[in-house]
C-alpha cells in the first residue's frame, strides 16, 4: 500500500499523497509515480537533514482523498480549452426557406442551407478532428488558416461565409439603408447607387465561384471579392477586414431560379438585404 506522505522541502523531490513530484524548470511540478513507505524511508535517509528539520508533514489519507476528490470534480466541470477540440457549428436558418421569395426560391435556399453549407460544417469538423487543429476559436482559426490544408480552408470559410450570409439577409428588406450605414457608405463611396454599382461589379467580375463583400478596415470601407471559400477574415486573403454584407456568386446561389444569369441574380438579392444587420457589424 502506498504510503501517503508531503514533505515541503527539498524543492526537487516532493511527495504528495504517496506520488513523487520532480519540478522541471520550464515545464513545473510534474508526477512521476507512487512510493511506498519502504521508498519513502529510504528517500529520506538520503536528503540533508537540515532540508528535513520542521519540513515533514504527514498527510491524512482523508486530506489525500479530499484532494483527490477536489481534482476529479475539476475534471469533470473544467473545460479543458487548449486542448479540446473546435468544433464549429450551423446557425438556425433565421427565416424559412421560402421568406426571401421571390429574389431567392425556396428550393435554392432548402438546398443551399440543408446540402452546401451543412457539408461545409460537417467536412471542416471531420478535418479538424482529423489534423489535430488546434484553436481557441473560429477567429482564431480563420486568422491562422493558411497554416492549415486546404480541406480546413475551404470548409472553415464556408461554415463562417454561410452563417454570416443567412444573417444579413431577411424578409421585409427596406432595399436602402439608412442612419449610420447610409452616412457610411455616402462617406465611402459618394452614394449608396455608387455604392451597389461598385459591390454589383465587384460580384459580377468575380470569376468562377466566390463571394463579393463590403468590409470594414482601420475605421474604413472597402468593397472586393474572395475565390471559393475565401473571407476576409483569413490571414492569407488579399480583402482584409471585417465583413459588413457579403453576396454568395456560387452557382449553386442562384442556378436553379437564374441559371447563369449572375446578373439578375445580384439585381434582385439587394431586395433581401437586412441593412439593420450590417449596422450591427459596423464599428
Ligand atoms: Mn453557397
Amino acid at each position: 500500500m502506498a504510503f501517503r506522505v508531503v514533505i515541503g522541502l527539498p524543492r526537487d523531490a516532493q511527495y504528495l499523497c504517496g506520488e513523487r513530484i520532480s519540478f522541471h524548470p520550464a515545464l513545473g511540478p510534474y508526477y512521476l509515480g507512487t512510493m511506498d513507505r519502504k521508498q519513502f524511508l529510504s528517500h529520506s535517509l538520503k536528503v540533508s537533514v537540515g532540508a528535513l528539520v520542521g519540513a515533514p508533514v504527514l498527510a491524512s489519507a482523508a486530506a489525500c482523498n479530499a484532494a483527490e476528490e477536489t481534482k476529479a470534480e475539476e475534471a469533470a466541470t473544467s473545460p479543458e480549452p487548449t486542448t479540446a477540440p473546435l468544433v464549429l457549428a450551423q446557425i438556425a436558418l433565421p427565416y424559412d426557406y421560402a421568406a426571401l421569395e421571390p429574389s431567392i426560391d425556396a428550393r435554392t435556399m432548402e438546398i443551399h442551407y440543408t446540402r452546401h453549407h451543412a457539408a461545409y460544417v460537417k467536412n471542416v469538423n471531420e478535418a479538424i478532428a482529423a489534423e489535430g487543429v488546434v484553436a481557441k476559436d473560429e477567429a482564431d482559426l480563420l486568422s491562422r488558416i493558411g497554416s492549415f490544408s486546404a480541406k480546413v480552408r475551404n470548409n472553415a470559410g464556408g461554415t463562417w461565409n454561410h452563417n454570416f450570409f443567412w444573417q444579413v439577409m431577411g424578409p421585409g428588406g427596406k432595399g436602402a439603408p439608412d442612419g449610420k450605414v447610409l452616412d457610411a457608405l455616402n462617406a465611402g463611396f459618394g452614394s449608396f447607387d455608387k455604392f451597389k454599382e461598385a459591390f454589383t461589379d465587384a460580384a459580377m467580375k468575380r470569376f468562377g465561384s466566390g463571394w463579393a463583400w463590403l468590409v470594414e478596415r482601420n475605421g474604413a470601407l472597402a468593397i472586393g471579392s474572395t475565390p471559393n471559400q475565401d473571407s476576409p477574415m483569413m490571414d492569407m486573403s488579399e480583402l482584409k477586414g471585417t465583413p459588413l454584407l457579403g453576396l454568395d456568386v456560387w452557382e449553386h446561389a442562384y442556378y436553379l431560379k437564374y441559371q447563369n444569369k449572375r446578373n439578375e441574380y445580384v439585381a434582385n438579392w439587394w431586395r433581401v438585404v437586412n441593412w439593420d444587420e450590417v449596422a450591427k457589424r459596423m464599428a
